[in-house]
């Protein structure tokens, strides 16, 4: 499976992607096959597995369970190096380029990397931008990191080129899981402009036109995760 080849394939067809956001420390592994049921009928691409903490360490358990019943790429979105799994096809391998905490733009990196390297992950370096999106969030607190307001776009915009030219493969508009308000169109279609590589935008969408703004706008991916966790009805809305 190769993961970075199928966004980009997608992205230059103009076709859109949609990562569904599993938080191990929220889904209960019973659910699993019927949620994947919901999930498979719906538009969603890809299957994005972490959280800001696990905990328990349930990642791993969750991982499996997901494997066993979807085809869709699985690619951890972990908050910190315990939840690396080989079970998984791929990670993003995050840098949070929006903060200026060290233990995030490369401290937990470099920790990752002998794990990593026993792995067949397929790794995806991405550069992860956290946008204010109306509350205090998980990652704004673990990371002990300010996120960029939606009304500083240039601050937005070259910290997203920044990223491309240091070889991110990916840009990740975040503003955060449960954001009040999403990111942006107008940020969006900006940072568009400008990026080469795909972009990601989650945060806070939770209904079928926030999606559409956000794919219209520019983002390539879309990662969606708290909407699906309150209402697995919204899949019916998203029916392929
Ligand atoms: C969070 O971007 C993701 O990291 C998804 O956010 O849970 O608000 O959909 P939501």
């Amino acid at each position: 499976m190769n993961i970075y080849q199928n966004i980009l394939s997608a992205k230059e067809k103009d076709k859109k992607l949609l990562a569904v956001l599993i938080d191990p420390e929220k889904i209960d592994l019973k659910n699993i096959p019927s949620f994947f049921d919901k999930v498979h009928q719906s538009i969603a691409t890809h299957i994005f597995v972490g959280g800001s903490t696990d905990e328990n360490n349930q990642t791993e358990e969750v991982v499996i369970a997901i494997k066993k019943v979807t085809h869709l790429p699985v690619i951890l979105f972990p908050g910190d190096i315990k939840q690396i799994t080989n079970k998984a096809d791929g990670i993003l391998f995050l840098s949070l380029i929006s903060g200026r905490n060290p233990e995030y733009l490369i401290d937990q990196q470099v920790r990752s990397a002998p794990i990593l390297k026993n792995t067949d992950l397929e790794i995806l370096p991405t550069g992860y931008i956290l946008i204010d999106g109306g509350k205090e969030t998980a990652t704004q607190k673990v990371s002990k990191t300010k996120p960029l307001t939606q009304n500083n776009i240039d601050l937005i915009l070259n910290t997203s080129l920044a990223g491309e030219y240091s070889g991110k493969k990916l840009i990740y508009l975040e503003a955060g899981s449960g954001a009040i308000v999403p990111v942006d169109a107008s940020i969006i279609s900006l940072v568009k402009k400008d990026l080469n590589i795909p972009l990601i935008v989650g945060g806070g969408i939770r209904n079928k036109k926030q999606l559409e703004n956000a794919f219209n706008a520019g983002a390539d991916l879309v990662v969606i995760g708290t909407a699906f966790e309150n209402d697995e009805n919204f899949f019916e809305e998203l029916k392929s």
